[in-house]
């Protein structure tokens, strides 16, 4: 069963996901995991993907983005409409890590209505060279962002699953407060 169906079963609602990140970050694997149960092999998104899952009381649209720097300005247009932002950074990957970080500040404090819930997933935390969660924090800049606006860290692998239930049970939990 999907881990969404579980989580989203008593909400009478539509309620719109963004999920941003650079390309190859693992968005689409980490849908695929939460939608299906398994990663499975993933191609580069083009533009957007939209899913689509209807529970018996909630429509929940996931849009995952295409990372490459020719989609982003696509991103602000969507990220409007959104209730509830997932930001997805490769824990392993330095030489995008400043990038990322610059595209994160400007999702956060251009393109989102105020009060958005904000998940961030240090994504790949299987792989060996991941950075640790307390480091991540302080070099992303997470301290700096506003008040007002809700976030998390979570470490997450798409290949094992790990990390991701407890992610989205702490996001579906602030995402009920604030509806
Ligand atoms: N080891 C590992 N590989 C991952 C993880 N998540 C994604 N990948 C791999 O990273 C690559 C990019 O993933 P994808 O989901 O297409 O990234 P996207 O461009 O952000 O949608 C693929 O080869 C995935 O198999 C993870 O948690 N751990
Ligand atoms: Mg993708």
């Amino acid at each position: 069963m999907s881990i969404f169906r579980k989580l989203f079963g008593k909400k009478t609602k539509e309620a719109n996901m963004t999920v941003c990140g650079l390309a190859n970050a693992g968005k689409t694997s980490v849908i695929n995991y939460l939608m299906h149960g398994d990663s499975k092999s993933t191609i580069p998104t083009m533009g957007v993907n939209i899913n689509q899952i209807e529970f018996p009381n909630l429509q929940l649209n996931i849009f995952d983005f295409g990372g490459q720097t020719g989609f982003r300005n696509f991103w602000a247009q969507i990220n409007e409409k959104s209730d509830a932002v997932v930001f997805i950074v490769d824990g392993n990957d330095k030489s995008n890590f400043e990038e990322a970080r610059e595209v994160f500040h400007t999702v956060i404090e251009t393109q989102i209505n105020e009060g958005l819930p904000v998940l961030i997933l240090l994504n790949k935390a299987d792989l060996s060279d991941c950075m640790p969660r307390s480091e991540f924090i302080q070099r992303f800049g997470l301290m700096d962002i506003k008040p007002n606006i809700s976030w998390a860290v979570y470490k997450t692998s798409a290949m094992s699953g790990k990390g991701l239930v407890e992610a989205f049970t702490y996001f579906v939990h602030l995402l009920e407060k604030e509806t």
